[in-house]
């Protein structure tokens, strides 16, 4: 069984457009530390509050690595908290319980800030460390191809590619 992940509320939409479009074959993990944010998406797989100590979140991260799972996907929009943070750890816990992730990430746009970026960037760094399989998507870039387009309207489109890049990874992983 491949077992997605996703950390963070972008993230969590991405996961929750693959799964309006039907998608079958894999397993869902949401994972937030926002209950709020978490209570968007009902049913839709197995919802994870990152709450506690380190400790207790690292456990409830462990808890999705069961025997039946044999590849691991960790979805994360980097840039702020949750998905910057939690990404890493659970490529590293993916990775010590024997199962090396493959990464889809997003990178912010340059309006949200140099902090952000920056914040992105040693997520990525970490995430790399950790496996060579991390592809990378970059918001920005989507300001160039559609330069009219509202960033949330920007949000949806590259939930969209991100979504629709995932399933071709996973039909040739099944
Ligand atoms: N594709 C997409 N990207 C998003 C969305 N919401 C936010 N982002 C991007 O993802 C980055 C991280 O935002 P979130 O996922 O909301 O942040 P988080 O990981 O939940 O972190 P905190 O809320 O700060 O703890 C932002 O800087 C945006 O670039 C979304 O709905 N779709
Ligand atoms: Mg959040």
């Amino acid at each position: 069984m491949n077992l997605i992940i996703a950390i963070g509320n972008g993230a969590c939409n991405i996961a929750a457009a693959i799964q309006a479009q039907g998608f079958e074959g894999a397993r869902f993990a949401f994972l937030d530390t926002e209950p709020d944010d978490l209570r968007n998406h009902p049913g839709a797989g197995e919802n994870v509050l990152l709450q506690g100590s380190e400790a207790e979140r690292q456990e409830a991260m462990n808890r999705l690595f069961a025997q039946d799972v044999e590849k691991v996907f960790i979805l994360a929009c980097l840039g702020r908290r949750t998905g910057s943070h939690f990404a890493p750890l659970a490529a590293r816990l993916a990775k010590a319980a024997g199962k090396v992730p493959a990464c889809i990430v997003t990178l912010p746009f340059h309006f949200e800030g140099e902090r952000q970026m920056a914040t992105a960037h040693e997520a990525l760094d970490e995430l790399k460390e950790c496996t060579p399989d991390v592809l990378v998507f970059e918001n920005e870039r989507l300001r160039t191809q559609y330069p009219d387009l509202g960033f949330l309207d920007a949000f949806r489109k590259m939930d969209a590619q991100v979504a629709e890049a995932l399933r071709k990874i996973l039909r040739a992983c099944p």
